[in-house]
């Protein structure tokens, strides 16, 4: 029965670990290739759709200019649907608000639930007014979203195309 639950848990954590390495890794600073800003608007992005190359660091600088909470996540349109409930999660505890993020909240929980920390080198999840930022290389070749995962905000048009060329 040990030995289950220990080949379950090496499953999880290769398939998180798959996925990550997957869509690319996080970015050396020293190396990064050129710089894209993201403006987070209620509900979509601009640029809308961002052309990469094959193997380039990109630094983005991501500011949300809109008045709610959003979410910068780079992944595949899978990884997005799995992160939803994960965001759901931290709205349901309210550690998201619409417009705040109760950090001293979310890192008190934390302690408790890994997954309510919200620390994911492909992600920035900021809060009006805020800017953030993500280093990240894109050393893959595979069809990529821009996506916030905050409830509703996919579906109403949150996402954009990462192409990779
Ligand atoms: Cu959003």
């Amino acid at each position: 029965m040990k030995y289950f639950f220990l080949a379950i848990f090496l499953f999880t954590t290769n398939s998180i670990a798959a996925s990550m390495s997957m869509v690319g890794e996080k970015g050396d600073p020293n190396k990064i290739d050129r710089i894209i800003e993201i403006e987070m608007h209620d509900n979509y992005y601009y640029p809308t759709q961002i052309d990469v190359k094959k193997g380039e660091t990109i630094k983005f600088i991501v500011k949300n200019l809109g008045e709610f909470v959003h979410e910068y996540n780079i992944g595949t349109k899978e990884m997005h649907m799995k992160h939803q409930p994960e965001m759901a999660k931290l709205i349901e505890h309210e550690i998201i608000l619409a417009d705040k993020i109760d950090i001293v909240k979310m890192k008190e929980m934390s302690k408790k639930d890994h997954s309510l920390g919200h620390s994911h080198a492909n992600s920035v999840l900021l809060e009006p007014k805020d800017i953030g930022e993500i280093i990240w290389k894109f050393s893959k070749n595979v069809s990529l979203e821009m996506a916030c995962n905050m409830p509703g905000h996919y579906e109403t048009g949150m996402v954009g195309k990462i192409n990779i060329k």
